[in-house]
This record gives C-alpha cells, sequence and structure tokens, in this order.
C-alpha cells in the first residue's frame, strides 16, 4: 500500500509538472503509462487532453524517408513557431533525429530543446500490435500545450491500418520503386490516407507513379473527397512547405463525423486491451499445449474457459 500511495503522489506531481510544459515530468509519464506502473490509469483519468491538438500519422514502406520527412516537416513546424512532438513506433532504423537535425537545419539547440520532443516507441510483439499504449501516449501528449503530434509507423500491412484510427490526418509516403506494388496499395491502403507523398522524386518514374495514383483515386472518389497526391524530395527538403499546407487543410475539411468515428476506434480499442488484459499468452500456449494432447481435443471448447 505504501508503495501505491508513493507513487500516486508521483503521478499528481507528473500531472501538475505537465500543465506546466515540464518535459521531463512528460518523458516520466510516458515511461510510467508504457510499463503501466502503478496508478497510471487513474493518472489517464485525471488528464486534460486537448483534442484539437493534431496528430499526423506518417505511414509507410521501410526506407521510404518517413523521418526525413519527419525532419522537414518539424523545421517547418519550428519556423511557424509552434511546438512539435514525434512519436516514433517501432522505427526499423535507431532513430537519430540530433544528427538529422544538426545536419540540415542551423536552428539553434535551445530552439529544438524547447519545442521538439521526440520519443519512440517498441510495440512490436505486443498483444493487441501496434496500439499497445499508443492511444494512450498520444493523449499524454495531448495533455502538453504541443500545437502538433506526428506519429511515424512502418506500414507493413495492419499498421498502416491501424494509424487511422489515431491519426486525425494519415499521410502516405510512397516511393517511385513502389510501382509494381500498387496493387497491394490498391487493396486496402488506398482507402486510408488522406494525403499521398511521393517521395524521392529525384528518382525515375515517379511522375507516372503519382499519375497512377491519382488515376486509382479518381475512380474510387469524388472530386471533392479525393485525397491530395504530391511529389516531394524529402532529403532536398522540397515540397516539405506544401505537406505542410496539405496537413492544415485537410484539418480544416476533417468533418465532425470522423472525429466521433475516431473517438468511437480509439473507445473500442481502449475496451479491447482491457477486456484482454487477464489473458497472458505464455499461460494461453502452456494451457493449449496440454489441452491439446488430450485425444479429441477441441478449440472452441477451449476456448469457452477463457
Ligand atoms: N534520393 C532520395 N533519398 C531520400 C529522399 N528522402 C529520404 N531519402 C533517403 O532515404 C533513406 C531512408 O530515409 P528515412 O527517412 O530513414 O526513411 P524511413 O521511411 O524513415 O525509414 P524507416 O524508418 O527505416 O522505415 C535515407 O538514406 C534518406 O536520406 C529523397 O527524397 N530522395
Ligand atoms: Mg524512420
Amino acid at each position: 500500500v505504501a508503495n501505491l500511495v508513493k507513487s500516486m503522489t508521483n503521478w499528481i506531481e507528473i500531472l501538475e509538472k505537465i500543465k506546466l510544459a515540464d518535459y521531463r515530468a512528460l518523458a516520466r509519464a510516458i515511461t510510467g503509462v508504457e510499463n503501466e506502473l502503478d496508478g497510471y490509469l487513474p493518472f489517464l483519468s485525471q488528464l486534460k487532453i486537448n483534442q484539437e491538438i493534431p496528430i499526423v500519422g506518417i505511414t509507410g514502406p521501410p526506407g521510404a524517408g518517413k523521418s526525413t520527412l519527419v525532419n522537414g516537416l518539424i523545421t517547418e513546424y519550428s519556423k511557424l513557431g509552434k511546438r512539435v512532438a514525434v512519436l516514433a513506433i517501432d522505427p526499423t532504423s535507431p532513430f537519430n533525429f540530433g544528427s538529422l537535425l544538426g545536419d540540415r537545419i542551423r536552428m539553434s539547440s535551445h530552439f529544438l530543446e524547447e519545442n521538439v520532443f521526440i520519443r519512440s516507441l517498441a510495440t512490436r510483439g505486443a498483444l493487441g500490435g501496434l496500439s499497445a499504449k499508443t492511444i494512450e501516449i498520444c493523449d499524454v501528449l495531448r495533455a502538453f500545450p504541443f500545437d502538433m503530434i506526428l506519429v511515424e509507423t512502418v506500414g507493413v500491412g495492419q499498421s498502416e491500418i491501424e494509424i487511422v484510427g489515431l491519426a486525425d490526418t494519415t499521410v502516405l509516403v510512397l516511393v517511385p520503386e513502389a510501382g509494381d506494388e500498387i496493387q497491394g496499395i490498391k487493396s486496402g491502403i488506398m482507402e486510408i490516407a488522406d494525403i499521398f507523398v511521393v517521395n524521392k522524386a529525384d528518382r525515375a518514374g515517379a511522375d507516372a507513379f503519382a499519375n497512377n495514383i491519382q488515376k486509382i483515386i479518381h475512380e474510387k472518389n469524388s472530386e471533392e473527397l479525393a485525397p491530395a497526391v504530391i511529389k516531394t524530395i524529402a532529403s532536398k527538403n522540397e515540397g516539405i512547405d506544401e505537406l505542410v499546407q496539405l496537413i492544415a487543410e485537410h484539418k480544416t475539411k476533417k468533418t465532425a463525423e470522423k472525429k466521433y468515428l475516431l473517438l468511437a476506434e480509439k473507445a473500442y480499442r481502449l475496451i479491447q486491451n482491457k477486456r484482454m488484459k487477464d489473458i497472458n499468452k505464455t499461460a494461453l500456449l502452456a494451457d493449449i499445449q496440454a489441452a491439446s494432447a488430450v485425444p479429441g481435443f477441441n478449440l472452441y471448447q477451449f476456448i469457452t474457459n477463457y
């Protein structure tokens, strides 16, 4: 009991400090939520979450240039005096924004320290996939006075679909070489993106690829609802200002309906996680091993015990 009280006192302190834009408290809160430290649920219920802070999901295949784009976006938003949080989920390459930023922008580190918060989150293998604690951590970030939250996820299959339930705006980053994968894109990812970015437009085939995407989009959507397609060269900071513009426009266009849909989607996932909480995968494996050794084992009978 003493321990619990102690950590609760901590949480209250953290809560107060987050309101005052204390980055260290924010980092501690995220760690606490990520590891489900005692008292994290009451902490979450006490948060004053600003739903107006936009969450922009940046997704796409490995190496498409997502981090480079995020870096460019940070630069643009910083120029506009905005405070930005970046959440990198399961980054395939170690995040080294320090060096990225050092190379590309000669911005005072003081400014960066005050206006940019970067955090990676490992969720691979976690029960429930991408959203293990992503929703909660984004909400912690929205209790802090950020102007914008960027979430980078490597999109291979399910994860880019999941980002849609989280982000207000989903940016799908593709590269011209993805041409042969366009079939795969058609069959699902196509529906999720609000903005298509054809990055590495310095490479051959970018125009043809962008036109191809345009064609598919316009077959499926009315003129008004068709997602935008732009070409960028993230490594040269080309097209970033246009992307900033498109993100802002999408925010204004976003309907109230989508807002409720998003909230319902998040609630669904949180409830799902809550209900599955007592299911231990390792124990499940052991149970099923024992049970399936018995002749006549039936999976449907087996799960009725759960
Ligand atoms: N030619 C060219 N290279 C680029 C461009 N944008 C990024 N790159 C390079 O592509 C490589 C991958 O870029 P990242 O930004 O790390 O890509 P990512 O999508 O974040 O990669 P993961 O997080 O590992 O999935 C780097 O070497 C970048 O310098 C571009 O517009 N043109
Ligand atoms: Mg990356």
